[in-house]
């Protein structure tokens, strides 16, 4: 009766709203929603009278098994979706990272072969791009076509790593938007930062304080004006991934209300915790939350990035989670610029959004759904596959109990690191069973993951989606002039898809 599988009584949490209802599951997708449901004998049936019955997570940034500043991270992808399970996720998308020179297509490939053998949950990818050049761009469109990838991630951090220039960043708008792919960018100013790191270490400050220090929060919020402004100049769908400060939560704001297309993404570190612990006397501790862009040492932003995301100024929430050991930090010692960054939060966003969310009035039960796993499908196009729990859908479904208390902690987190930024914070609210393509891999808060059950989810591009066509191709590029009285007034480039 593994594959059979009735969910009585619960309150059923879509985005869009809650009904008192039943949901039968069989062979991995959801078949019937509804009263007084007929289904066959010898189903397994689950009492959620008093709970929540919610589309399982989305975790929108993870980077499992990443090599980064010289060693790789602790989680794998066995690890990293075993702990995404415990906390309620069920799918993952993880970042490929090529390195400078390196095929797109063939980091593509060697994601793919660390992934599917290891994920316990379903997992989808973003690409990087780290460099560019004609080949890159032919490579985007065949990831488009051939790889279900639909979104790229460009840094403009990380100089003489992964940063592109500004130019290269239009371009790489440009070639979103042709795609139909969805272009996300990591915000931050690394210009300005090698500059500052160099001075703060010349000044002696090497503790991880001079992390935060190299990149205050306006040089946050410059990138992500400076991202706006590049990809509507081509009319480019923009997200910015791990929105970490007010500043920055503000012009996405500002942004959408003059009605340009971006989303923005905190992440569970961001919203629950803040960056006064890189001040922390214990180096451990400090070192524990550099990550790129950093925590804010302004302690009110949890919860103003918590208001924004309530209302709609910021769309989903992710981790980054990106987690190593305390060994592996300890490569930063004397020298804040080597630490390796990275967060966890896999296993806690839902949790935290729970507590930090719905607990604290903010958000009710369905926009906690929209901002932890409906938008995400939407966005990245996986919807109505994930991100609902409706009749053909994947079975993704949690049962969440309001009434389930749980301190975060070391000893207890299903992720390899030794150490957890959000110990000691109780969260009232988690998941009882956790379900993975009609599979309860959390049964009654007992974790059972089984290694490479989970699998590699396609995201088609969205139209228009031109392959070969040049010509097609170049009609994008237009630029349409508006006359007025026989003189132009404005030079706009076409949104008109080249079908
Ligand atoms: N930030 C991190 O903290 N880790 C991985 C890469 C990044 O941008
Ligand atoms: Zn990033
Ligand atoms: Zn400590
Ligand atoms: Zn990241």
């Amino acid at each position: 009766a593994q594959n059979r599988l009735l969910i009585k009584n619960g309150k059923v949490v879509n985005a869009d709203g809650i009904q008192d209802a039943d949901v039968y599951v069989e062979e991995g997708v959801i078949k019937q929603v509804g009263n007084n449901l007929i289904v066959p004998g010898g189903s397994r049936v689950i009492d959620a009278r008093g709970k929540f019955v919610i589309p399982g997570g989305i975790d929108t940034h993870t980077h499992l098994q990443l090599p980064f500043m010289g060693t790789t991270t602790a989680d794998d992808f066995y690890t990293g979706t075993r702990a995404a399970l415990a906390g309620g996720t069920t799918t993952i998308i993880d970042f490929v990272i090529p390195s400078k020179g390196q095929s797109l297509i063939e980091a593509y490939k060697q994601w793919r072969e660390r992934a599917d053998d290891k994920v316990a949950c379903d997992y989808a990818l973003h690409v990087a791009v780290t460099w560019w050049s004609p080949e890159v761009q032919q490579e985007m469109e065949e990831l488009c076509r051939d790889h279900g990838i639909n979104s790229f991630k460009m840094f403009m951090a990380y100089k003489d790593l992964w940063q592109l220039d500004d130019t290269e960043l239009f371009e790489a708008f440009e070639r979103c938007k042709q795609l139909g792919a969805i272009a996300q960018v990591h915000a931050e100013n690394g210009d300005i930062i090698k500059e500052n790191c160099k001075k703060l270490l010349a000044a002696g400050v090497t503790g991880p304080e001079g992390h935060e220090l190299s990149r205050p929060e306006e040089v946050e919020a410059e990138a992500v004006n400076r991202a706006c402004v590049l990809a509507n100049q081509v009319n480019c769908p923009l997200y910015v991934v791990h929105v970490m400060s007010k500043s920055a939560g503000q012009v996405i704001a500002e942004k959408r209300r003059e009605g340009i297309v971006v989303y923005g993404e905190p992440i569970a570190a961001s919203l629950a915790t803040d960056g006064r612990n890189y001040w922390h006397t214990c180096w451990r501790h400090a070192a524990a939350h550099v990550m790129g862009p950093p925590l804010r040492p302004d302690a009110s932003t949890p919860d103003y990035l918590m208001d924004l995301l309530a209302n709609d100024d910021l769309s989903l929430t992710g981790t980054d989670h990106c987690t190593f050991s305390t060994a592996q930090k300890e490569m930063g010692k004397g020298d804040f610029t080597k630490i390796p960054n990275g967060v966890n939060g896999v296993e806690e966003r839902m949790s935290l959004v729970w507590e930090k969310g719905v607990v604290s009035g903010k958000m009710d039960p369905s926009r906690f759904v929209a901002v932890t796993s409906t938008n995400a499908a939407k966005i990245f196009n996986m919807y109505p596959k994930k991100g609902c729990i409706d009749v053909g859908s994947d079975a993704d479904i949690v049962i969440w109990d309001p009434k389930l208390e749980h301190t975060i902690s070391v000893a207890t987190h299903h992720s390899a690191v030794d150490f957890n930024i959000f110990e000691g914070m109780t969260c009232r609210g988690g998941p009882e069973y956790v379900i993975a393509n009609g599979r309860v891999t959390v049964d009654e808060g007992q974790v059972k993951a089984v290694q490479g059950y989970g699998s590699f989810i396609p995201t088609p591009a969205f139209a228009p989606f031109v392959y070969d066509a040049v010509a097609e191709r170049e009609k994008v590029h237009q630029l349409i002039k508006v006359e007025r009285e026989g003189r132009v007034i404005a030079v706009r480039n076409t949104a008109v898809a080249a079908a």
